[in-house]
């Protein structure tokens, strides 16, 4: 491993001391999940415990009463498939030892949100048990690897998804933490040298200085948002074959306001590579973030910085000194849109698909509207594979045509729809959780977009836009993870009730958008997006997106189009 000049000069943050200091990242997680007296985790533990997907939370909405501490858990699956057997035991696992919710995350996952302490352990088993686990679903590792959802309708698809597995698998941690507490349910000896001495294959003693994120895409869809990903893979098809990849390095979305040294950032695609060469360009650029990543400022450590401040040029040399050959040029490629499709759809294979809309994510059972219940009945029933969507929303997959009516009226009777599931607006919009989970929020986003997008549903009709697909996404801080910097729209939470507002992004998500206003009410989203979708209305360009006329009407001195 080569020294890093910077965090050689500087002094390393808490976060590595510990990670070198306990390179298996067992802490003393073991012991304190065996002691009925302990109902949470001391703060070294609770960085530990990302790495085995597990956040230690409080109940933000009790805390001026008393801290009520939870925990969420998150679920490492690649590509976003379930089996059906999976998904009811995840469903089973939430109803029994979480919140009875199930969140779909921005990356194809799932978390359990509410969990007590003494349900974490029933919890970590049950879902290995399973064959799904959440090793590396946080941390300063390897995250989820997305690939595209949709069902078989190419025949690159299942060689795709094939390719993400494989690189989840090659990047994943070695440690025997993971398996000694949660499987075995054992407290590693931290004294014993094979514990003390661990260095991992890949990440060494101190892991990556900062989280680090995959995606695969196939053009032109980019429904996972690609260029925000640490590494990206753009899937070239040529002649109806899968020959290989676009190398994209060096997205990532999250920054601290009024903090200029943090910003988001689109990856750069910089060469071309065979599916043989995916999981050793996967782990050569996994080791120039480990190698050159920043571990002084966690707010600066992720890879983004690294190819901003040394260059597109210096990364290549460097990739390809590690690699030991050149990578050819990228091959041409064209992104035209994000986002999911609803419905019905008939599979190449003649099998049939269901995509389904989850608001925020979330599958729970509301009043007149039992989600939760309905899709456990229809796992149940007719054993569909489960695929969550990046834009947090599921697709049941491989189901028999002659089962299309039954689950119709089964999802109908639950008060689901699967016609017209949502208005345009709200099917492309996201939110992250925020309150009352997460530790990090500054306002409300997944408990509040749906009543604002009310009411700028409102303020479409008012000027004749009501069919108008504009792509909104809703953070309750500025870390980016409902990805809003990519949205037409972005609402990014400064303070209680009061939210930044960013125009500009794209359909095809392959442009940053830029901070319009800041620090706005309720009341002055809606006065500030009035006159402009009055606008709008009035001088777009034939079937120019409100994202693009913002670009060239409202933002045109910031905004350098791409
Ligand atoms: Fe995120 C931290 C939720 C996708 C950037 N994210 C968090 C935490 C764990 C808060 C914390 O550290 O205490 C949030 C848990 C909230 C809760 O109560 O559940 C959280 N992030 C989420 C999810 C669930 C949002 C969602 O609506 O689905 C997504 C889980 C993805 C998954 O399955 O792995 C999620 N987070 C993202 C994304 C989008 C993406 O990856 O495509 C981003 C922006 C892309 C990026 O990484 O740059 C993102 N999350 C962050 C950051 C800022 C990282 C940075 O570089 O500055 C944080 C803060 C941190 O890591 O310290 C964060
Ligand atoms: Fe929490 Fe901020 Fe992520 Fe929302 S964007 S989940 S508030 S860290």
């Amino acid at each position: 491993m080569i020294e890093n000049p910077v965090s050689a000069a500087r002094k390393l943050t808490h976060n590595e001391v510990i990670k070198q200091a306990i390179p298996t990242l067992a802490g003393t997680i073991g012991a304190v999940l065996a002691d009925p007296a302990a109902d949470r985790f001391a703060e070294d533990d609770i960085q530990f415990l990302k790495f085995h997907g597990i956040y230690q939370q409080d109940d933000r909405d009790q805390r001026k009463v008393a801290k009520h501490y939870m925990f969420m858990i998150r679920g490492r699956i690649p590509g976003g498939v379930l089996s059906p057997q999976q998904y009811l035991k995840f469903d089973d696992v939430a109803t029994q030892q979480a919140n009875n919710t199930l969140r779909l995350t921005s990356r194809q996952s799932i978390q359990f949100h509410g969990v007590v302490k003494t349900g974490l352990g029933p919890l970590m088993k049950a879902i290995n048990q399973s064959l799904v686990d959440t090793l590396a679903a946080c941390g300063d590792v390897n995250r989820n690897v997305m690939a595209p959802p949709a069902p078989v309708n190419n025949a690159c698809s299942l060689q795709v998804r094939e390719d993400a597995r494989s690189v989840s698998e090659a990047l994943l941690p070695k440690t025997k933490a993971y398996h000694a507490i949660w499987v075995e349910g054992v407290q590693l000896n931290l004294e014993d040298p094979e514990i003390k001495d661990f260095e991992d294959p890949l990440y060494g003693k101190t892991y990556l200085p900062r989280k680090f994120k995959v995606a695969f895409a196939i053009p032109p869809l980019n429904d996972v948002d690609l260029l925000t990903n640490d590494l990206g893979f753009i899937a070239i098809v040529e002649g109806g074959h899968l020959v290989g990849y676009n190398l994209a390095v060096g997205g990532g979305l999250g920054m601290s306001h009024g903090n200029a040294e943090t910003f988001p950032r689109l990856a750069d695609v910089v060469g071309f590579l065979s599916r043989e060469q995916l999981v050793e360009v996967s782990k050569a650029v996994l080791t120039v973030h480990r190698d050159f990543g920043d571990r002084t400022n966690r707010r600066h450590a992720r890879l983004k910085y690294v190819l901003e401040e040394k260059g597109v040029a210096w990364f290549r040399q460097e990739l390809e000194t590690r690699l030991g050959y050149a990578l050819p040029a990228a091959r041409p490629y064209t992104f035209e849109k994000q986002g999911d499709n609803f419905g019905w759809t008939r599979q190449l294979d003649g099998l049939d698909s269901l995509g389904l809309f989850v608001e925020s994510g979330r599958i729970k059972d509301a009043e007149g509207y039992l989600l939760k219940t309905a899709l456990r009945m229809l796992v149940q029933q007719y054993g569909p594979e489960v695929r969550l969507t990046p834009s947090q929303n599921i697709i049941l997959a491989n189901i028999k045509p002659e089962n299309r009516a039954a689950i119709t009226q089964l999802l109908a009777t639950h008060g689901v729809a699967v016609e017209n599931q949502a208005s345009i607006l709200r099917r492309a919009s996201m939110a992250c959780p925020a309150l009352p989970t997460c530790g990090l929020a500054l306002a409300e986003s997944e408990r509040y977009l749906p009543a604002l997008l009310g009411k700028i549903e409102q303020l479409l009709v008012e000027v004749s836009l009501a069919d108008e697909e504009i792509v909104i996404r809703m953070t309750g801080c500025p870390n980016g993870c409902a990805r809003p910097y990519v949205a037409e729209i972005g609402f990014v939470g400064k303070a209680p009730g009061k939210y930044q507002l960013y125009l500009g992004g794209n359909e095809s998500s392959t442009r940053l958008n830029r901070l319009y206003k800041e620090n706005l009410r309720e009341a002055e989203i809606l006065n500030e997006l009035r006159p402009l979708l009055t606008q709008f209305a009035a001088e777009r360009v034939g079937a120019e997106r409100f994202g693009d006329w913002c670009v060239r009407v409202v933002l045109k001195e910031t905004v350098a189009q791409n």
